[in-house]
């Protein structure tokens, strides 16, 4: 959802913002109807920004269904503030962002895209062929593109495997400054540091540090991330914006949803 003239990028660079919270929502999941809720429930719980993606053979069909679900329902509910002497439209201002798996993924009904090179990733594909596939339609479609560097670190889950990472150990402390500058160097404005969705450990801290290192990058960082606790490691070592995934799918009811991201989004901010 866009209001006025400020870009997606504009939103999610660090600025003075305190860390936030990203809830990913895989369309392969569930239908585009219950995405929308739990979209819903996560931006009440505190949530930033939507990510819609993570599967990595989910058909265009699917992922537009599901964007389009979840940016009617933050329309509704902004539409319904606006009328609410004591709401908040602004709450509902929330990016939906494509997080593809490839060039397969694509909506129009997106607002902007992390448009990714998995920099450590030793095929062509992964480094720029999907990315020449997809720009185009992206072109078409109007999405902003969010230019992401995207570091796979162990222990790397499915996306180490497809995206045949050289995965980045957690004392690889040098060699994650090094893509950190090269990510900055191409005028990236993001870096995403990803251990694998349902990682059975994040991203170490250390890893987190030494990439804070390099300013002006935004910091995002995901994978395995399930208590308070791991968000708070997280953020203490600087990401401005963590992911999840796996919990929301996890979670049994809408209800044990929002206890969880509400835990999850308080440690970002430590209140
Ligand atoms: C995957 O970083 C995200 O790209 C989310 O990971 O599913 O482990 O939360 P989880």
């Amino acid at each position: 959802m866009h209001v006025g003239d400020t870009t997606v990028l504009q939103k999610v660079r660090r600025g003075t913002n305190p860390p936030r919270h990203i809830t990913l929502i895989d369309p392969a999941k569930q239908s585009p109807d219950i995405a929308a809720q739990r979209a819903m429930v996560a931006v009440e719980s505190g949530s930033k920004m939507i990510f819609v993606g993570g599967s990595t053979d989910t058909p265009d069909t699917i992922v537009h269904g599901t964007c389009q679900a979840i940016q009617e329902a933050f329309e509704l509910r902004m539409f319904a503030a606006s009328q609410d002497p004591d709401g908040n439209e602004s709450n509902w201002d929330i990016p939906v962002v494509l997080f593809p798996g490839g060039a397969h993924a694509l909506s129009p009904a997106a607002d902007a895209i992390t448009f990714m090179m998995l920099m450590n990733s030793t095929k062509r594909e992964f480094l720029v062929g999907e990315q020449i596939r997809g720009a185009p339609y992206l072109q078409k479609f109007g999405v902003e593109a969010l230019p992401t560097g995207y570091v796979v670190c162990a222990p790397g889950g499915r996306v180490g495997e497809v995206g045949a990472a050289e995965l980045i150990q957690p004392t690889d402390v040098d060699l994650v400054h090094a893509y950190a500058l090269c990510a900055k160097m191409y005028g990236f404005s993001i870096l995403y540091l990803e251990a694998g969705s349902g990682a059975s450990t994040p991203v170490h801290p250390d890893l987190i540090r030494k990439a804070r290192e390099v300013e002006d990058l935004t910091l995002v960082v995901g994978g395995g991330l399930r208590t308070p606790a791991d968000v708070h490691a997280a953020v203490e070592a600087g990401a401005d914006w963590v992911v999840t995934g796996t919990i929301t799918e996890d979670a049994g009811s809408m209800d044990e949803l929002r206890q969880r991201l509400k835990g999850l989004t308080h440690a970002c901010t430590g209140k």
